[in-house]
């Protein structure tokens, strides 16, 4: 039997679920909020949760793939990449009218982003140019944009945000020490350069990872411990799921235990509590249970639409259903100036002093 938790000196687990935004988590720390009971740890990550975000609020984005497979990357998880034979084309840039037109339709069907992706190692000048294009026509629709591009330096970075891009995604995926078997291609240290080109040239992060992909309890905690030591934290995290594609080196791993998967999303909105995280891909292959529990541990943004970028997602109309079921609504986008949002943020801060001399903690008593 495990020691309990509140047995173990090294980790101070009271947990403050309100205040700082800390960057300097400790993986002993991280490892610890994992081994939680199962129930502790739900309840702790709601808390976090209630504290700063509609509950009940799910942020709603559409994925579009821009341009599909032969990547020269080789991530083993990935059915685009052209080391293997999954049975994808070579498809080249989307006409802009075509993604227009896509966007269009993701957001009468109720998405606030829209987020398109290209299977590249980085983008190419003359393709950026009319991904900057598509960046103006899909925002002039009143959608947030999210792009994932691969790798960007300062000046690609920069233009991306002059032309309005919102988000830039560009995942972590797994943790330092396991990565090398996943990825060869490019190395942890281009993924966190990425990342540093894209928040320094003023646009929102997105990043996340891949769970399921046969590593250690360890390394999830390790992926979750980089993320959450960027400093501001990403504003959105993707958490997947492994998708296994035929003819992938992954195509045969291990099935990850959804609890381990929802323990996972749990500890995400601890250390990240004011990011977005989001239940991604995966959910075709996930019961409305499992998606259920992620609600709870905090999730709070899924992809909506029939697929992801080249793979299944669950049908609007389950997805529709499956809000009714649980009382879900999609998220408004936050149209509020800095200042506005400042002082909401005060409000509530006002109002929790107020709640908290009210506070009665049955634990202690
Ligand atoms: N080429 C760009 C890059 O890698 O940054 C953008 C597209 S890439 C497909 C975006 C992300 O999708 C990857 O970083 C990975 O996290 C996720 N992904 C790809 N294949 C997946 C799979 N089979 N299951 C789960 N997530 C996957
Ligand atoms: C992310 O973290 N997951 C999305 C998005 N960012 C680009 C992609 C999932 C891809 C799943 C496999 C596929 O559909 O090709
Ligand atoms: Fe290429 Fe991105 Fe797939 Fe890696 S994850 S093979 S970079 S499309």
């Amino acid at each position: 039997m495990p020691a309990p938790y509140h047995d173990n000196a090294a980790v101070d687990l009271t947990l403050d679920t309100r205040h700082d935004l800390r960057h300097d988590w400790r993986l002993e720390e991280i490892e610890a909020l994992f081994a939680l009971p199962f129930n502790d740890l739900l309840f702790r990550a709601q808390q976090v949760h209630r504290a700063h975000f509609d509950p009940n609020a799910v942020q709603v984005s559409t994925l579009l793939s821009i341009k599909t497979g032969a990547c020269p990357e080789d991530c083993k998880y990935c059915p685009q990449s052209g080391h293997y034979n999954t049975g994808l084309g070579k498809e080249k840039l989307l006409e802009i009218e075509k993604v227009v037109e896509q966007a269009r339709a993701a957001k009468e069907a109720g998405a606030s982003r829209f987020c398109m992706g290209a299977a590249w190692r980085s983008p190419r000048e003359r393709d950026l140019e009319v991904v900057l294009e598509m960046v103006g026509r899909v925002k002039a629709l009143g959608l947030e944009t999210c792009m994932t591009l691969g790798m960007v330096d300062t000046d690609q970075a920069s233009r991306l945000a002059e032309a309005g891009l919102d988000y830039y995604n560009h995942n972590l995926d797994t943790s330092p020490e396991y990565y090398g078997e996943i990825i060869t291609t490019r190395s942890y240290a281009d993924r966190l350069d990425t990342l540093a080109n894209v928040r320094d040239a003023g646009m929102k992060v997105c990043s996340g990872g891949i769970l399921g992909m046969g590593e250690a309890p360890r390394d999830r905690a390790a992926l979750l411990q980089q993320l959450a030591c960027l400093n501001p934290h990403p504003e959105s995290v993707p958490i997947n799921m492994l998708v296994k594609v035929p003819g992938t080196p992954m195509e045969n791993v291990e099935d990850l235990d959804p609890l381990e998967f929802i323990r996972a999303i749990a500890v995400a909105r601890i250390l990240m509590p004011t990011s977005h995280v989001r239940l991604s891909a995966g959910r075709e292959q996930m019961d409305e249970s499992t998606q259920a529990m992620a609600f709870l541990a905090g999730a709070n943004s899924i992809f909506y639409g029939d697929t992801l970028l080249t793979t299944g997602n669950p049908q609007v109309e389950r997805d529709r259903a499956l809000f009714d079921k649980l009382g879900l609504h999609p998220e408004q986008r936050d149209t509020r100036t800095d200042d506005e949002r400042a002082e909401t943020a005060l409000a509530h801060a006002i109002q929790r002093q107020r709640d908290d001399a009210l506070f009665y903690d049955a634990a202690q008593a």
